[in-house]
C-alpha cells in the first residue's frame, strides 16, 4: 500500500454521506487517502492524539468535515501546520450556514481554507492540487482530468 497522504476526518458517521464527495476526485486522479470520525466535542482526545500524529504520519493535507461542531477544523489546524481544508456540512437547524461561518471566519494567525457548504468534491480535488506541487506525475493527471472536463462542456445549446 502506498504511502497516505490525504486524511479526510469528519465529526461524524453522520458526515460521511457528504465527506464521501471527496472520494471521487481523489480516487480519480490517483490519490490515496484515510477517513476518519474526529469528533471535536465528543473525541477530543483522539483529536489531539490525531494532530500530535498527523505530521510524523506522513500526512501532507487535512480534509476536515463537521457540521453543529464546526470549530473541529480550526481546532485541527491549530494543532498542526498542515495544511487544513474545511467542508461546512449541512446542519438541521441552521442548513451548514452556521458551519460555513465558523469555518470561513478563522481569526488571522491559524488558516484554514474552507469550501462551500457540503462540498467535498472541491475539497478532495484541492488537496490534489496541493499534493501535486510536489508530484510531477500527478500535475500531469490534474492537467488531463481538467482537459476532460472542459471538453466535456458542449458549446451548443441543447434546446
Ligand atoms: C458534528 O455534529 C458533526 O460533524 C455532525 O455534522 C453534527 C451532528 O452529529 P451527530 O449528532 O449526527 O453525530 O459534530
Amino acid at each position: 500500500m502506498s504511502q497516505v497522504h490525504v486524511s479526510i476526518i469528519m465529526g461524524s458517521q453522520s458526515d460521511w454521506p457528504t465527506m464521501e464527495g471527496a472520494l471521487t476526485p481523489l480516487d480519480a486522479l490517483g490519490v490515496n487517502y484515510e477517513t476518519k470520525v474526529v469528533s471535536a466535542h465528543r473525541t477530543p482526545d483522539r483529536l489531539y492524539q490525531y494532530c500530535q500524529q498527523a505530521h510524523e504520519r506522513g500526512i501532507k493535507v487535512i480534509i476536515a468535515g463537521a457540521g453543529g461542531s464546526a470549530h473541529l477544523a480550526g481546532m485541527v489546524a491549530a494543532m498542526t501546520h498542515l495544511p487544513v481544508i474545511a467542508v461546512p456540512v449541512s446542519s438541521r437547524d441552521l442548513k451548514g450556514m452556521d458551519s460555513l461561518m465558523s469555518m470561513v471566519q478563522m481569526p488571522k494567525g491559524v488558516a484554514v481554507a474552507c469550501q462551500g457548504i457540503g462540498n467535498a468534491f472541491n475539497a478532495g480535488l484541492m488537496a490534489s492540487q496541493i499534493l501535486a506541487l510536489g508530484d510531477p506525475a500527478l500535475t500531469q493527471r490534474l492537467i488531463d482530468w481538467r482537459q476532460s472536463q472542459t471538453d466535456s462542456v458542449a458549446e451548443e445549446v441543447v434546446r
